[in-house]
């Protein structure tokens, strides 16, 4: 008899994603659920964008990682509501699951908060898959991890909402080709909105904000 773990599995995530949708309306907060590799620069994009965004915007973060709560010390600084999860202690899971996210937010207390920003645990795949009750998926492509990564990995850009291809200071130095990246994400996802931005001088940080903020005014009204 085969047994389909892994429908149960998304069967069960997908329930309590449901229950965390409802749980972020009547908190009336948005929630954007970041991805990427590891290193292309999510916590440092966030720390970037966190320092601008308050206190105007109240933001809180729940950061992923299998270990080590570094990510959670470098963001404590941009004063926003922070809380890391390791998934050490459940296997080393690669992805947040909608109860994890539902508990943590739980912790965090969210009736205070505008935007909810998961950092999701750095891999292109697995987070793909799991619905977390989020308002809009994010995926961050660096410029050192080539330009076929879209048509690799399809599924991570197809879900997304936003695109955000980071490190373009590095562009001078490379032989990567920046608009071949966009026509790979548009190609797995047509008219997907990508912000080309630079974590490290901020360019381009601005006009990301500005999509994200016209996301959090639509959902929340604030
Ligand atoms: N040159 C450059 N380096 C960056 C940029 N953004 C992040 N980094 C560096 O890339 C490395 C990984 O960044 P991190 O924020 O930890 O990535 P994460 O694993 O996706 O959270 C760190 O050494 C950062 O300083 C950027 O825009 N330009
Ligand atoms: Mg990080």
């Amino acid at each position: 008899m085969e047994i389909n773990i892994q429908k149960r599995v998304l069967e069960a995530n997908e329930t309590q994603a449901d229950k965390n949708r409802k749980f972020f309306k009547e908190h009336n907060v948005f929630v954007l659920n970041m991805m990427s590799s590891p290193g292309s620069g999510k916590t440092q994009l966030l720390c970037k964008s966190l320092k601008k965004l308050m206190p105007n915007v109240r933001v809180g973060v729940i950061v992923g990682d299998i270990c080590t709560r570094n990510d959670a010390d470098r963001l404590d600084v941009t004063g926003a509501k922070v809380t890391q999860i390791n998934t050490d202690r459940f296997g080393g899971d690669c992805h947040l699951s909608a109860p994890l996210i539902f508990a943590s937010a739980e912790g965090l207390g969210c009736s205070d908060l505008d935007l909810l920003i998961v950092e999701n645990i750095g891999n292109l795949v697995c987070p793909a898959e799991f619905d977390i009750g989020e308002d809009a998926r994010a995926v961050v492509l660096s410029v050192t991890e080539g330009e076929d990564k879209p048509l690799k990995y399809p599924l991570m850009f197809r879900v997304a909402d936003v695109a955000i291809l980071n490190k373009i200071d590095l562009l001078p130095y490379l032989d990567f080709d920046a608009g071949l990246a966009k026509d790979n994400m548009q190609q797995v996802h047509p008219h997907l909105p990508v912000f080309e931005v630079s974590a490290r001088t901020e360019e381009g940080v601005e006009p990301w904000l500005d999509w994200l903020k016209i996301k959090v005014f639509e959902k929340t009204g604030k």
